[in-house]
């Protein structure tokens, strides 16, 4: 055993030690000792080998030696089995409504989270908690996640996702890696752009997309001055809305400063025509900067007026620069925002002109004074080629431009855009030739959507890895039918030069992601029983007398039967309850084991009931008895050599 490997050892022992919780491997060896021949000893030999807790694997011990990478790029994603990688990916599901979790640079899947759609792995949709959350909606559009901060970097605590199809912001626990909160945001449309602040993260702000008449109550249809969008202030914390500003153009992607001093938001539509292709006519569209604090000083004054049915306080703020809000024209319905981590500038991507427009943070206060005229705050705007979209940084003071119809992303120095766009606009012509700032253009695969570099979003980028989610993967793939994979690649952008390393299928359609070390996470290995969930169920416990956590019972009020089940693999605590065709019936199961992803469930034969219930935690689910007979429930989820075996029946009594 070299020191590495001793050191290894060690570090394993002392994580599983310290978290006083057996690791699933010694409870399967365990497990499969009692459980008699039905697990061959070939399977177990397996799980010997492969099982165990590995530290997240050093660059160093990942690097293959210095020739054999630069001949294979790709072999600078290897992270050999048994290996964890250094990073985490948190990529948003798109139109399949959920969170991805992936390990970077390997691209490996790790977990789906569900959030705004259904998933019969987990029972999302299905469970009572989920179904509250969820509200009766199934489907979901989920683009832009982003995690909470505490100075400028994030704290682990929370991840936050918009809802683009039905006006939603879903919050999502970082130890758990589960969704706890849905909200609704009033009178919103097309909730696209989303961003927490960065210094104390008291508020996500939310961007509407789609220009509707407010109130939208079919009064005024053609309207144009009766349509406005909508910036919408939630609480970290509670998760409740705080304020809105009413806006006339539409809002698309959304960036906060590193003081909590501004929020932006790109606008395309200061036409404000209410129908396509009206969108489409003025060379200039804005982006808007948000006024934080004039705009809480105004809420608390209570200077607001409310929108129909809501109580939300609404400014608003449509119309000239005022207090609240800044307009600072950007050509032609521009796309992405971003502000860069030294905090001094925020890029605009111009989308339909070949341009990104870089804004200087620390001239808005004097734009709002009026002491200098708002596109005074524009300090570059070099050329990056045709479609510009998103922008990510690294820690030398570069930035990366994704560029949809060129297929490239653009790498550009903002320095030396700063001051070519000085020189060009000079008033004395200067005879100094203006740097230029394109330093490469890789060539993706194809039309990339975000692009985003590890921790680009905090102040301590590492310019390590970029990725660029890209729309189509045409012939990169083997084929599977009409709809193909998207395709995220993966760049190693730590060099002077761009290098592609990997390309990595997706299902549609992730459409922004980060990256970020995974040291910054906590996991945790068992339920830790704290949230909605569990509001909800130690209400329930305390009306009946019961301890989920220990009783099994069944408690019938009228048409109503409540089952309260404990599990402990490979045993339900009830293995037979009775009940009547059309009860309503509510099961409510807790997972005993106290061992890591050591899981059970419920799965109830023809009654559309499936669940995933973690170790030491409680999951519930109600529905209605079907008609008489035998139904089998069983545990989903392997969890012991007699997993095939837990079971037991429920019968339906006429
Ligand atoms: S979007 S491809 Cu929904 Cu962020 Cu720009
Ligand atoms: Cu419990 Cu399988």
């Amino acid at each position: 055993m070299d020191e590495n490997e001793k050191k290894e050892k060690k570090e394993n022992k002392e994580a599983e030690q310290d978290t006083g919780v057996g690791t699933r491997r010694d409870f399967l060896l365990a497990g499969a000792a009692i459980g008699t021949g039905l697990l061959g000893a070939g399977t177990l030999a397996g799980c010997e080998k492969t099982g165990g807790l590995a530290a997240p694997v050093s660059a160093q011990q990942m690097q293959p030696p210095a020739a054999l990478l630069k001949a294979d790029p790709s072999l600078r994603t290897n992270v050999p089995p048994g290996q964890l990688d250094p990073y985490y990916g948190i990529w948003s599901g798109g139109q399949s409504g959920e969170m991805r979790v992936l390990g970077i640079p390997s691209c490996r899947e790790l977990k789906r989270i569900p959030v705004f759609n259904r998933d019969s792995a987990t029972g999302w949709g299905i469970t009572d908690f989920s179904k509250q959350l969820l509200g009766g909606t199934q489907a979901g559009d989920t683009h832009h996640g982003h995690l909470s901060y505490k100075n400028g970097t994030y704290d682990g605590r929370y991840a936050f996702i918009n809802c683009k199809l039905s006006g939603r912001l879903a919050r999502v626990r970082l130890d758990t890696f589960e969704t706890d909160r849905i909200v609704q945001l009033p009178n919103s449309q097309g909730t696209h752009g989303i961003f927490p602040q960065r210094k104390d993260c008291r508020l996500v702000l939310c961007n509407s997309e789609f220009r509707t008449p407010l109130p939208n109550d079919g009064r005024d249809l053609d309207d144009p001055k009766k349509y406005a969008a909508l910036h919408t202030a939630v609480d970290v914390e509670t998760m409740e809305v705080k304020w809105q500003v009413m806006i006339e153009g539409n809002l698309d992607l959304c960036a906060t400063d590193y003081e909590d001093k501004w929020s932006f938001a790109n606008c395309y539509n200061l036409e404000e025509a209410t129908a396509l292709p009206g969108f489409l006519e003025l060379p200039k569209d804005c982006c808007y900067v948000f006024n934080l604090r004039e705009i809480e000083k105004a809420v608390a004054a209570g200077q607001t007026i409310t929108l129909g049915d809501s109580k939300v306080p609404v400014i608003d703020a449509r119309g000239p620069n005022g207090k609240f809000v800044l307009r600072i024209p950007v050509p032609k319905n521009p796309h992405g925002v971003n502000v860069d981590p030294t905090g001094k500038y925020a890029v605009c991507s111009g989308k339909l002109a070949p341009v990104c427009t870089v804004i200087q943070i620390d001239r808005l206060q004097d734009a709002f004074d009026g002491k200098i005229k708002p596109e005074d705050c524009i300090v570059a705007q070099p050329e990056v080629g045709l479609g510009p979209l998103h922008t990510a940084f690294d820690n030398r003071g570069n930035a990366y431009t994704s560029i949809f119809i060129d297929s490239v992303i653009t790498k550009w120095n903002i320095a030396d855009a700063i001051k070519a766009y000085a020189i060009e606009n000079a008033k004395e012509k200067s005879s100094e030739t203006p740097p230029n700032p394109i330093r490469q253009k890789l060539d993706v695969n194809f039309q990339p959507g975000h692009v985003n570099a590890s921790l680009s979003e905090t102040n301590q980028a590492d310019g390590k890895w970029l990725v660029s989610l890209n729309k189509f993967s045409k012939d990169r793939f083997l084929k599977v039918g009409p709809l193909h994979p998207d395709n995220d690649q993966l760049i190693d952008i730590s060099g002077e030069q761009m290098v592609l390393v990997h390309d990595g299928p997706q299902y549609p359609e992730p459409h922004d992601a980060i990256i970020l070390p995974a040291y910054m996470l906590r996991p945790t290995e068992i339920s830790p029983r704290t949230g909605g969930k569990y509001d909800m169920i130690n209400a329930w416990a305390k009306e009946d007398g019961v301890n989920p956590l220990q009783d099994n019972k069944v408690i019938r009020k009228g048409n109503f039967v409540r089952v309260w089940m404990t599990s402990v693999a490979p045993e339900y605590g009830i293995k037979q309850f009775t009940v009547k065709t059309g009860d309503t019936v509510q099961v409510i199961q807790t997972n005993l084991d106290n061992v890591e992803d050591l899981c059970h469930g419920f799965s109830l034969s023809m009654h559309d009931i499936n669940m995933l219930v973690n170790p030491q935690g409680s999951e519930s689910v109600t529905f209605q008895a079907g008609k008489p007979g035998v139904y089998w429930y069983y545990c989903p989820w392997f969890c012991h050599a007699l997993h095939l075996e837990m079971r037991g029946r429920m019968i339906v009594e006429a």
